[in-house]
């Protein structure tokens, strides 16, 4: 099982990892260069087993991504959370309020001029992903601004299409020029994709992993990504390689991880993708169907920010 691999991780960090201070404060157990492969062919998905992950908020995201948005407003509407205490920690320090999560969310929702103040997270993912910024020289060593982006994402359509033998097949979220604006530099910054007898493989290159919380959240997106493409370009799923950097473990998830590591893996969970729109980005949430999930309970975890 696919999962073993997650949890022999797990293990491996908790008994050898390196104690190190890292820039939340909280303290972690790390360490560097790690890799998880998976075989999506059949539907199968890396959905962990050992505890429930809600793969459809991770869906609605990842569609998120796809429309270039990097306001929260359109995530929070939906109930969506994941990533509203970052402009809140910012909210409240600014304000010297002390708004809850709930609170702010609402207001996100509710005023459209506050979300647009207070709900942005800077050229993040979606921007990097559907819009990466172009400059052209304008004379006297001046540059304008392309009004539309490189669509990254539309490219490797387009090059997994015409070229499947390119090994260029690449979608990447590190900015280097935009990073200072970013609410949070890339976790999953470097996609590519493979073609080889007829089945698109990929591989994600995640340079900081929380393997509690953020993991099986790009797992699935990882897994998702490459069902998209490959559903588009007319091509059978192949294998998911995640490759970790600083893969960790928070101090503060010591108890989740022994209880997760109390556990073994348990069936395996299938992806439909039940409707194929003209455009990998008109897909909606109910396009995805997930089959074969019985996970063990949820383990909650408190999140660094
Ligand atoms: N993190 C993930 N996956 C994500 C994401 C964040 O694991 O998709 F957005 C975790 C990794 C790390 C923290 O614990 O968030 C980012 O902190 P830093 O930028 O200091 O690496």
């Amino acid at each position: 099982h696919w999962e073993w691999q997650y949890l022999d991780l797990m293990r491996q960090i908790r008994d050898h990892g390196s104690e190190r201070v890292d820039r939340t404060g909280v303290g972690t157990k790390a360490v560097f260069g790690a890799t998880i492969r998976c075989d999506l062919s059949g539907g199968q998905m890396p959905l962990l087993s050992t505890k429930r992950v809600y793969w459809k908020t991770a869906t609605r995201e990842f569609l998120w991504f796809l429309t270039g948005d990097t306001n929260i407003r359109n995530l929070c509407a939906q109930g969506v959370e994941i990533w509203t205490d970052w402009p809140l920690a910012r909210y409240n320090r600014e304000t010297g309020e002390a708004l809850s999560l709930a609170d702010f969310s609402a207001r996100i929702v509710a005023d459209a001029d506050f979300a647009a103040r207070w709900g942005d997270l800077g050229p993040v993912y979606g921007k990097q992903w559907v819009d990466w910024p172009v400059y052209d020289p304008a004379g006297d060593g001046l540059f304008r601004r392309r009004p539309a982006g490189i669509n990254q994402v539309a490219q490797v359509i387009e090059s997994l299409r015409h070229n499947p033998g390119s090994r260029r097949h690449i979608v990447e979220g590190w900015n280097v020029a935009e990073l200072d604006g970013m609410a949070l530099p890339p976790c999953h910054k470097t996609y590519q994709f493979h073609v080889a007898d007829g089945r698109l493989s990929g591989a994600l290159y995640q340079r900081s992993a929380d393997l509690v919380l953020g993991v099986p959240f790009n797992l699935w997106g990882a897994a998702l990504f490459i069902r998209l493409l490959a559903l588009h370009c007319d091509l059978e799923p192949g294998e998911l390689v995640w490759m970790g950097g600083d893969v960790h473990l928070y101090s503060n998830h010591a108890d989740l991880v022994e209880a997760q590591l109390a556990r073994s893996p348990s069936g395996s969970a299938h992806l439909d993708i039940v409707r194929r729109p003209d455009s990998m980005f008109d897909h909606q949430i109910g396009d995805f169907v997930v089959s074969d999930y019985a996970p063990q309970a949820h383990l909650a975890a408190p999140v660094a920010v």
